[in-house]
C-alpha cells in the first residue's frame, strides 16, 4: 500500500508512519499559543522528526468545538513562514498543511508542503481542484456538520456505514477531477461530530472504513473522549490513553497516526509492527 505525496511516494505496506502535529495557533486545544513564534515552531518540529516523526502537519485554524474563525490572510501568516522554512532546513520532511481553506491550501503547496489534510473532507470544489492540479498527497477526514455545530448531538443510524459512505463519494469526486487513487487517505475523524460511543464504535471496526484499499489515517491524540475514559482532565495527561489506542489500531492494520507525543508513538508503532504475525 503506497501514499503520493507530491514529490515522494511513502510505503505503508508493512510501516506506518507517524504524523507529528505543529499547531500555529493562538487557541488549539492541547497546544495553543506554545508555537506561535517562527524559531519555537522550527524548534518543535525538528524535535519530531528527531523522535521519528516522518510527516509533520502544521494548522494555523484550531478546529475545536467553538473555535473562532481565521481568514485567509491570518491563516497564511501563520502557516506559510513555517512551512517554508521546514521546507529550506528539513527538506526530508514531508509537510502537510492542515486546512480547509483552498487559497490555504494552495500556497501551502507552493510553500513546500506535500500534503493537504482538509478537516472537512474536500467538500469544497476549489479543494478539490487544488488537490488536482498540485499533485499533493489528500487526507480526506469525514466531519458531521462544521466545528461549530459538530458536538450540537451527533447522531447515526450506523456512523461506521455513513463514515464510508462519505469516503467512498469523496473518491469518485477527487478521483473524477484528476487527483490520483494512490494520492488519497481517509481519516474518520474522531471527536468531530462524534460521541463517545461513535468514536469507540469506529475504532472497534476499522475494516469496515477501508475503502478503495486506501490507507487510514487516525486522530486520536489528546482528544476528549480520551478523558472521559480515563479520567484526565487535562489534554497533556492525555498520552498515555493516545499511545494505547495507537498500537491497537496499529495491530488492525492503520497506518498513519496523527500525534502531538511523537516518540512514544513510534515505539507503539515499531514495538507492534515487530509483533504481529508473519514480521
Ligand atoms: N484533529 C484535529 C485537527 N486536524 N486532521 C485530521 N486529519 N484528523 C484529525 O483527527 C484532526 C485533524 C484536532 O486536533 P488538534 O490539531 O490537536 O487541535 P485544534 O484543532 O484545536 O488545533
Amino acid at each position: 500500500m503506497i501514499w503520493k505525496c507530491l514529490h515522494r511516494t511513502l510505503d505503508l505496506s508493512s510501516r506506518g508512519e507517524i504524523m507529528g502535529i505543529l499547531n500555529v495557533t493562538p487557541d488549539s486545544f492541547s497546544d495553543g499559543g506554545r508555537y506561535g513564534t517562527l524559531d519555537r515552531a522550527v524548534a518543535r518540529a525538528a524535535q519530531m522528526l528527531e523522535e521519528g516523526a516522518a510527516i509533520l502537519d502544521i494548522g494555523g485554524e484550531s478546529t475545536r468545538p467553538g473555535a473562532a474563525e481565521v481568514s485567509v490572510d491570518e491563516e497564511k501568516t501563520r502557516v506559510l513562514p513555517v512551512i517554508e522554512r521546514l521546507h529550506c532546513e528539513h527538506p526530508e520532511a514531508c509537510l502537510s498543511v492542515d486546512t480547509s481553506k483552498a487559497e490555504v491550501a494552495a500556497a501551502a503547496v507552493k510553500a513546500g508542503a506535500e500534503i493537504i489534510n482538509d478537516v472537512t473532507g474536500f467538500r469544497d470544489p476549489d479543494m478539490i481542484a487544488v488537490a488536482a492540479e498540485s499533485g499533493a498527497g489528500v487526507v480526506v477526514m469525514h466531519m458531521k456538520g462544521t466545528p461549530r455545530t459538530m458536538q450540537a448531538e451527533p447522531s447515526y443510524e450506523d456512523v461506521g456505514r455513513e463514515v464510508a459512505a462519505f469516503f467512498e463519494d469523496r473518491f469518485e469526486a477527487l478521483v473524477a477531477a484528476g487527483v490520483e487513487k494512490e494520492a488519497i487517505v481517509f481519516d474518520p475523524g474522531i471527536g468531530f461530530g462524534k460521541t463517545l460511543q461513535h468514536n469507540l464504535e469506529l475504532l472497534r471496526h476499522p475494516e469496515r472504513l477501508r475503502v478503495r484499499d486506501r490507507p487510514l489515517l487516525l486522530g486520536v491524540s489528546r482528544k476528549s473522549f480520551l478523558g472521559k475514559l480515563t479520567g484526565t482532565e487535562s489534554a497533556e495527561d492525555r498520552d498515555w490513553s493516545t499511545v494505547a489506542v495507537t498500537s491497537m489500531a496499529r495491530e488492525q492494520g492503520i497506518a498513519l497516526h496523527r500525534v502531538h507525543e511523537v516518540r512514544a508513538n513510534v515505539e507503539a508503532i515499531r514495538m507492534t509492527e515487530a509483533m504481529l504475525p508473519g514480521a
